[in-house]
């Protein structure tokens, strides 16, 4: 599979004024306001604005103790996920008072969005996770989804944003944001932001949001620290695919690329309910109907990453040496010897690998938590 290419996108004129202060972890339009959740552990606020003005309407901080992460609304509630307590903190939508507190077991909290029914979460790993609301109000988890660029998994998934029927998402420390199908997992091309705003450090980029109320075609984007939000416009193709639908939710949010049936609209409890109900009936780690086109790639939950890549590989590669041609049994030990320690050398080097973006990025978050505390 070739390298997913990139689009070209042009910033429009449009920029509006966004807060230095703001460790941006999460972002979300709705028409011309702005909902969006800043981190640091002590310093961490949920704050809806408006998006000319920046004028802020309503805010709360979190509790002293959380570093808050993504954020999204979802029928009455908004969601907030936290760094490392492995909890999700569930706003009233109006009043952002705390309602309910949540179990998120699947690592740190990063990116959060939503299809409509389900909210899907990222934690800094490839995995892109797909948590269902069950009839008690709990979330339990429907699958996970392995992200992959090139055939390879794609790591430090940071916040995200659904437009019907992809997702987008920002690669933690890059200036790249990849549209993903949420389904498949599959990387299909990506946007450069690196020309909108020069940073540094811990200041990367990181939130997206989308509202068609606002544009159609048009994807904001900011940054942690940044003094702006940009707003790309974009072709409904680059934007959200541009192909034949077949959605699983009835909910689903209308895109450039989709549009919901009056009938859907005005519907109707009942079509809701039934829908509704045919979801809850799927069974855990099983991938929703959409995904008839394409084949999911879903890990069972305990399995690591570099060990279904180490194994697939080798179950994989049998066949073409049984092929080969018989060779002196000297030569073909010698063989399997320099095969095996070029296997081992590679499996190591990916352990170190993942070593030192872990320590990088622990770093990193260490420094700006120190930095935030005056120390
Ligand atoms: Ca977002």
């Amino acid at each position: 599979m070739a390298i997913p290419p990139c689009l070209a996108v042009s910033p429009s004129q449009a920029r509006f004024p966004h807060r230095t202060d703001c460790f941006t972890e999460g972002l979300v339009l709705n028409g011309s306001e702005v909902l969006e959740s800043c981190g640091l552990t002590g310093k961490s606020v949920l704050r809806r604005y408006d998006l000319s003005s920046g004028q802020t309407k309503k805010e709360v901080h979190l509790d002293a103790k959380y570093f808050g992460e993504g954020t999204v609304e979802l029928g009455s509630s908004l969601f907030v996920l936290t760094y490392k307590h492995k909890e999700m903190l569930e706003y009233d939508r109006e009043t952002l008072k705390v309602k309910r507190v949540h179990p998120f077991p699947y690592g740190e909290g990063w990116g959060l969005t939503t299809d409509g029914c389900d909210l899907l979460a990222t934690t800094g790993s490839p995995y892109l996770y797909r948590l269902r609301r069950a009839a008690d109000g709990e979330f339990t988890l429907v699958n996970k989804v392995l992200v992959k660029r090139d055939g390879r998994s794609l790591r430090m998934l940071n916040e995200i944003e659904y437009v019907t029927p992809k997702l987008w998402v920002n690669e933690w420390i890059t200036n790249r944001i990849w549209r993903v199908d949420p389904i498949s997992g599959v990387c299909e091309t990506y946007i450069d932001i690196g020309q909108l705003h020069s940073w540094r450090g811990q200041a990367t980029p990181n939130g997206i949001a989308y509202s068609p109320a606002f544009g159609k075609e048009i994807l904001l984007v900011t940054g942690k620290l940044w003094p702006q939000i940009f707003s790309l416009r974009m072709t409904a193709a680059n934007l959200c695919g541009d192909q034949p639908l077949d959605l699983h939710c009835a909910q689903a949010p209308p895109s450039a690329c989709y549009e919901p049936a009056p009938t859907a609209m005005a519907s109707t409890a009942a079509a809701v309910v039934s829908t509704t109900a045919k979801i809850a009936e799927t069974p855990a780690f099983t991938t929703p109907a959409l995904s008839t086109r394409m084949t999911p790639t879903v890990q069972p939950e305990k399995t690591s990453t570099s060990k279904t890549g180490f194994f697939s590989f080798f179950s994989a590669t049998p066949a073409p040496m049984t092929a080969m041609p018989k060779l002196p049994s000297g030569f073909s030990t010698a063989l399997s010897l320099l095969g095996a320690l070029m296997f081992v050398s590679a499996f190591a080097s990916g352990l170190l690998l993942r070593y030192m973006r872990r320590r990088q990025r622990d770093t990193l978050h260490r420094q700006v938590e120190s930095e935030s505390d005056g120390g």
